[in-house]
Parts: C-alpha cells; structure tokens; sequence
C-alpha cells in the first residue's frame, strides 16, 4: 500500500495535492454532502434553478416524435458503442465492436470471427473515446472512431449501417487510451498509447522501467493500417487535434517514468505533448525512424535530435501534477488541459506554440476551477465547461476571462452545477467540431449512489442531462440516466449529420447475394457449399443433409426489401446466429462434427409464423 509522500504535503498549498487513497472518499464524501444540502454554497448556483426561459430547456421528446442529436457513448468494458437520442436519452442501439454480440450476429458469421480473431482474437475490449470523422472541421457522418484501451486497439465504426468494419492491433502499444483524428479533415486516427512497454515488447527489457516506452500511433482512415509511431518521454493519455492539421496534443501524467503510482505521483509538474504533425511528416520522409513490427517509430522523446532541431517534431509543456483530459477549443485557437491533482486547468495557445523558443511560454492562461478537473467542453459562447471530479461538480467559466486573469484566480467561473456523483467525462452537442451547438450537455457520473433503486453491489453509472442554453438561468440538470457500466465518453452529434441506410445496398457488401429461385447445395471432397434466401417465414433449403466431418459452408441473403424485417440463421449446437437485415448476405463455414438433428431456426421474431421459420440441419454418422 502507498503512503501519501510526505514532501506532497509541503508543497504549495495551491496544488491542493490529495493523496490517491482519499481520492475517491473524499468524491464520494462530497457526493452524499451536496445530495443532502442539495446545492453548494461555492458560488451562486444550485442544482434547481427552476424554469429557464420557457420551452428551451424541454427535453420531452414525445411518443412518436424524434430526437435531435445522436449521442454515441462508449461502453467502457462491454466492448461496444452505445447510440442514444438527445435529449430524450432514449437507448436506440448498441454496436457490438470488440465484443461477440447475439441479436447482430457479431462474431458468429465469417466475417466478423475473421476480423476479431485477426484482431487479436480477445473477447473483450474496453471503448473509452468515441469520435466522429469529421471533413472540414465538422461531423460528416462516415465514420465513428473507437480505441481499446484493453487490448491496443483502433476500431472503425461505418456509420453507413451503424457496424464495425475494421479493427486494427496496434503493434507497438499498450492501453490504447485515448482516440482522436487529425483534422479537418481526419487525415489520421490516432490511438494514443499510455502504458509504457519494452520495444519490441518480446521478453527484453522486463524489469528495466526506464527503457520501456509510450507511442502515439497515427492509423490512415481508409485503410485502418498503422503509418507511424512517434515514441515520447513520460507517457500518454488522453489527445484531441487542433483544427488546422499541424498540432496534435495528449496529457502525460507518468513523465517520472514510474512503475507505482507512489512512483507516477512524484513530480509537481508533469507535461502536454504537443506534436507537430507537418514536422513528423517530415523526419518520416526523410527515413529518420526505426522500423519495429514493420511500423516507422520516430524518435520525439526530450533527447531526441529531431528535437533539437530549428523545429522540434514534440514540444513539452508542463503542466501540474497528473493531467488527464486535454482539448482544443472550437475555433482552434487554445488547447485546455486539467488533471486529477490540481484545480487550475491550463490554456495553450497553439499559434504561440510554433514561435517560441520555450513552450511554457505558449501558456497564456490557469485559472482555478475546483477539486479534481478531468475534462473540459464547449459551447458556441465562448466558455468552457469541466467535470470536477472531487467536488461532484460541472464548473462554467469564462475562456477569454481565464486568460486575461492572474494565474490561480477563480474570476473566470461563471457558475457550478452539482451531478451525482464523481463525474470523468461530459460532452456537450457538437462540441469537438467547430460549430458547438450550446444547449445540451451530459455529465458521464462514475458514481450513483443513491439515485436509483439498489440493484446489489454492482452500481449502474449515472448520465445526466444538463441544458445550457440559458446563460441568464443559468445550467439545469434535467435528466438521470442509469447505464450499465461504464461509458466514459460520448460525441453528441446533429441529426442532419448522420444519414445512416435502413436497407442494404448489395453493392456495398463482400459477398455475392444469392437470389429468390438460387437456392444450391454443391458437395465436393467432405465440402458442402449451401447457398440459400432467407425470407418470411422459411430459409431456402428444409434440410440440408451433410456428412459427419464435413466442412459446411452456409450463405444466406435476405431477400426482403421491405425494412426492418430481420432475420437470423441460428444453429445453437455449432454455436452459430447470423443475423440478416434486408438485403444482406452473410456466410458461415463450420465442421459438422456432431451427428444429429439440429434444428436451425430465425431468432428474431420477424412475422406471424416466425417460430416456424425452421429447417433442419442433419448430420449422418459416419460409418
Ligand atoms: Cu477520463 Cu478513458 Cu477519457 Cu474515462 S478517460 S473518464
Ligand atoms: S415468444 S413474442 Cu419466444 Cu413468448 Cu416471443
Ligand atoms: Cu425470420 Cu423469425
Ligand atoms: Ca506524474
């Protein structure tokens, strides 16, 4: 166990350092205590600030009615992404990504087993940071981003049909944490690496911390493919770009190098990473890198030539104790940046970084927001809004106020809003585009105490709904909303800015649909290849009779035209169910090595006589 160091106690009271094991007392001790007094006396706010002007803060969305954005959510340990409606924050779908998923199918056909097993082959994943690709500066609806921080990995999401459609293993990273494109116009998806690892992590360097290492790894968009590394001193965290293609930023909290958290806690200053990505660009054209795993890693560490040079590739600037969330104000021209041991977030401005000679110089802002800052959003206003961790708080303050006030003055918060409880991330609409739309954000809470029923120990966590459209009335907390644990992060994203298909273009899948009347069984060398529809309420074939030991390969088209009628080829005993949407073709290859009767049946309730949408798989012994 750890004891709080005693040189943290000395320092500059400012730095208001909490010793970790009180870290999440002392969040949960302020949760219950604004719970009781139902509203802080900090600042002139409350959680019920009554009516705001009337209409504007309506969330109802009623029975038949649509949403106005979408929220994508990431699904924490799930493995998935989580599609929601703002602001009814209705559940409208779940898009299974790392993890194997029933009602889609996911990881049941072909396909889908073949990019999880060539993505590593793990069942689980952990989805922090969800993005949305975005051309010039806004969302475009193609794609949606997602790392794993489990297993170091990107995945890419096709917002076309709302699935995933690549995974990519980074090969010189572990906990892939953050997950960020290079805009405008997502040049790059970067994953953001931050356990620091031997390279090659292959047996060497195991007990050797300091020449373990951290990367930032860029992947092309188009073809989920890793084009370069760039390794750092310290480590990495969370990233955001700026909007103009040059920077790039993550947090570092481990600059120490450390193995323990006594060890990642030391320093009172730890740093951003700024990289310039023209610069980097550059030394990769000029073959300044290191191949390792077939991927170019380029030097960015401190003692690096490449930043010695009139252009350094990575610019450090230090920041207090332990950062975590870093991003980038919508018109591109600061980058924030607050952490989990001090309660000032600290302004950059980009254009600075590139001109001076010290980077701390670029630091033209730190303004004092409260205990615990993590992550910090958006509106069109020009303010900013951060989660406070320990205060059980979303604190709004003033960008341009915080840079014109003296360092560690409070004058820029305009106003505190508690949630409940212990809130990581929080989003707001648009906000990572350049065009914010100010009227809803959501504070992602880790802790919900005693805000639901109690369902064991097991808590759900607690999305809540806040409207900030009115700066006279000040922020309202309009909405709970349990979740299954744990998202982190969500994009909110305009309607008009996804356009996804309800019904499948045949163009755009692999596989050859097959059609009405095409049904074919062919038998060669103990291999069957069954083509067959699927429609309401039968399959193309009654029984398909195979041999024991055959290897048996079943493709399957939906020919319905009509949406929303799904169905699914089930075969429970070989662990199989493909589900088809309308005009979908799926495939499944599996060894039938069970004689038997297997009922194969549709597992989605698709018509009146759907239970007798069945046929029979039937596997003759061997003699
Ligand atoms: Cu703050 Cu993974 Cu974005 Cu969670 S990280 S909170
Ligand atoms: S049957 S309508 Cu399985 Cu009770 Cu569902
Ligand atoms: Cu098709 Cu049920
Ligand atoms: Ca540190």
């Amino acid at each position: 166990t750890t004891e709080p160091t005693t040189d943290a106690d000395d320092r500059d009271p400012l730095f208001a350092r909490i010793p970790r094991r009180d870290f999440m007392k002392a969040g949960a001790a302020t949760g219950a205590l604004t719970a009781l007094a139902g509203c802080t006396s900090m600042l002139e706010s409350d959680g019920d600030n009554g009516t705001a002007a009337a209409g504007s803060a309506d969330h109802h969305v009623p029975p038949g009615e649509l949403d106005e954005y979408y929220a994508f959510f990431s699904g924490g340990h799930s493995g998935e992404v989580r599609v929601y409606g703002v602001p009814s924050m209705r559940s409208l779908m779940r898009i299974p990504v790392f993890n194997l998923e029933g009602a889609r199918g996911y990881g049941y056909d072909d396909e889908t087993r073949e990019m999880l097993e060539d993505a590593g082959g793990y069942t689980w994943g952990d989805v922090h940071h969800p993005r949305v690709s975005q051309t010039d500066n806004e969302y475009d609806g193609r794609w949606l981003f997602v790392n794993d921080k489990a297993n170091g990995r990107l995945a890419r999401i096709c917002l076309k049909y709302f699935e995933t459609d690549a995974i990519v293993d980074l090969p010189n990273q572990q906990g892939t944490h953050g997950a960020c494109a290079l805009m405008p116009d997502t040049k790059y998806i970067f994953g953001v690496g931050e356990f620091r690892v031997p390279m090659p992590n292959d047996g060497r360097d195991l007990d050797d911390p300091s020449a373990y290492t951290s990367v930032l790894s860029a992947v092309d968009p188009e073809t989920m493919n890793p084009v370069f590394d760039v390794k750092v001193s310290g480590n990495l965290d969370n990233g955001d770009s700026g909007k103009n293609g040059r920077w790039f930023f993550s947090t570092s909290y481990n600059s120490e190098e450390g193995v323990t958290e006594r060890e990642m806690t030391q320093a009172d200053m730890d740093w951003v990473t700024a990289f310039d990505m023209p610069a980097i660009e550059e030394a990769l054209d000029n073959g300044d890198y290191e191949e390792i795993n077939g991927v170019p890693v380029i030097d960015g560490t401190k003692d690096s030539p490449l930043n010695n040079a009139d252009r350094p590739i990575v610019r450090y600037v230090d920041v207090p104790s332990n950062p975590h969330g870093v991003t980038v104000t919508p018109d591109g021209t600061y980058a924030i940046a607050s952490g989990k041991l001090d309660n000032t977030c600290t302004i950059m401005e980009l254009d600075l970084l590139g001109e001076v000679g010290d980077p701390n110089d670029a630091i033209v802002g730190q303004p004092q927001v409260g205990m615990g800052p993590l992550h910090t959003r958006y509106d069109e206003r020009g303010h900013a809004y951060t989660s406070l961790f320990v205060d059980s708080q979303i604190v709004k303050w003033d960008i341009e106020a915080a840079v014109e006030s003296e360092p560690r003055s409070e004058d820029a918060v305009i106003e505190k809003i508690d949630v409940h409880y212990n809130p990581g991330h929080l989003n707001a609409s648009q906000s990572f585009s350049s065009d914010p739309k100010g009227d809803w954000l959501i504070s992602l809470n880790k802790q919900s105490l005693d805000r639901f029923l109690p369902v064991g120990p097991t808590f759900p966590v607690n999305d809540q709904l806040i409207y900030i459209g009115d700066d006279e009335e000040g922020m309202e907390l309009v909405k709970d909303t349990p979740t299954y644990p744990e998202p982190h992060d969500a994009t909110i994203v305009h309607r008009d800015n996804i356009n996804p298909e309800t019904v499948y273009d045949p163009d755009d899948l692999a596989l050859e649909p097959v059609a009405g009347g095409e049904d074919d069984i062919t038998r060669e060398d103990g291999r069957v290849e069954v083509r067959m529809i699927n429609q309401r309420n039968q399959f193309g074939f009654q029984d398909i009779t195979v041999q024991e030991g055959d290897e048996v390969e079943i493709t399957t088209t939906n020919i319905e035209t009509s949406e929303n009628i799904v169905h699914s080829l089930a075969i429970p005993q070989y662990d199989i169910n493909v589900k088809t949407a309308p005009q979908e073709t799926r495939k499944v290859t599996f060894t039938a090595d069970k004689p038997g009767v297997y009922w194969i049946y549709c597992a989605y309730f698709c018509s009146a006589l759907h239970l007798e949408m069945r046929s029979r798989l039937l596997v003759e012994p061997e003699d």
